[in-house]
């Protein structure tokens, strides 16, 4: 996708309302649909796997020169993006559901292929793994460095498993990314659509939640009128590409609203979902705070439901024109947070198109 002949900046919204998974032919089938790994046999591979996530010294050399190149907006070659996969394969398939995250950890929100914004946000928050981060989704489409994005983060949850948390956003999808920008991207870097295809397989094995320290429920979208407690959530199959419809589509697709109970998004995926909602969840589940990304705030963060709800986005001026700050939230030991807001890096030869706020944005 050319963002030059992209819908005007007004329109994005609600071009991607318009692009729900049920409105894209399903010409691309995952084609790892089949497995599945039951909590069992994910609890017994548990143990496995943490006698062999330690990382050699020679797969160490390799990650730290990978993340180097990338650091410099330099993409991996295609046989080591196939090795990258391969590894976090490894570790992500023991990854739960809801995977548990420990303060102090910083909670970050849509990035969107804005490769020198990330490296902003790294300098903002503190460089990892001296700072733990959660990631909640949405690291393709739209900007110009997908896959550069993408495979640094994906280098450094390999290098630093537990320091650094990459949930699943609705872009990490086969479907969305044949639209949004990320498959065309890598038919523009590597000439084929081998690296589209190793970077959406993994994407199956993402967290889609997670849960820090028992009190915030971190995810890309929303609830889901299919899931009251968080243990429901524990019990998806969630290695597959994201369905339709279903709990697993809803929590990354859904919205808060500010009317009350359950509505029908205008996404075309996911649903609306009042403070009435919110606060039955949290109450059910004992949670002090829902995190979640998934919609464009101007001041890169924004309270809903009474605090009941965060929206946390982290692409200071999207698509390089729509002139919002980017923030992330710092929770501190004793469960303090802090925003820190920040706008794009300039760049040289780069578009830095600022259009005026349209009112409606106010
Ligand atoms: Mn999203």
């Amino acid at each position: 996708m050319d963002l030059d002949n992209d819908v005007p900046m007004e329109d994005v919204e609600e071009q991607e309302t318009h692009t729900s998974p049920t409105s894209i032919s399903s010409s691309i089938k995952p084609s790892n649909s089949s497995k599945t790994i039951t909590s069992q046999q994910q609890d017994s591979a548990t143990t496995s796997a943490k006698s062999s996530s330690q990382l050699d010294s020679s797969s160490i050399g390799l990650l730290d020169s990978w993340i180097e190149k990338l650091s410099k907006c330099e993409p991996l070659n295609e046989s080591d993006v196939k090795k990258l996969c391969d590894m976090a394969i490894e570790v992500l398939q023991f990854e739960e559901n809801v995977q548990p995250v420990q303060v102090p950890v910083t909670i970050c929100g849509d990035v969107h292929g804005q490769f020198h914004d990330l490296m902003e946000l790294f300098k903002i928050g503190g460089p990892c793994p001296d700072t733990n981060y959660l990631f909640m989704g949405d690291y393709v489409d739209r900007g110009y460095y997908s896959v550069e994005t993408v495979s640094y983060l994906v280098c450094m949850k390999v290098r630093f498993p537990n320091r650094i948390t990459i949930l699943r956003g609705n872009h990490e999808s086969r479907q969305i990314t044949q639209v949004y920008g990320f498959y065309d991207e890598c038919l523009r870097k590597y000439g084929s659509a081998t690296v589209w295809k190793l970077f959406t397989d993994l994407f199956d094995y993402f967290p889609i939640t997670a849960l820090v320290d028992n009190k915030i429920f971190c995810l890309h979208g929303g609830l889901s009128p299919m899931i009251e407690t968080i243990d429901q959530v524990r019990e998806l199959n969630r290695i597959q590409e994201v369905p339709h419809e279903g709990p697993m589509c809803d929590l990354l697709w859904s919205d808060p609203d500010d009317r009350g109970g359950w509505g029908i998004s205008p996404r075309g995926a996911g649903f609306t979902f009042g403070q009435d909602i919110s606060e039955q969840f949290n109450h059910t589940n004992d949670l002090s705070l829902i995190a979640r990304a998934h919609q464009l705030v101007m001041e890169g963060f924004s309270w809903s439901h009474q605090e009941s709800v965060v929206t946390i986005f982290s692409a200071p001026n999207y698509c390089y024109r729509c002139g919002n700050q980017a923030a992330i939230m710092e929770v501190d030991e004793q469960h303090n947070r802090q925003f820190l807001q920040y706008d794009p890096s300039v760049r040289p030869g780069e578009p830095t198109v600022t259009r005026k706020t349209p009112d409606y944005f106010l």
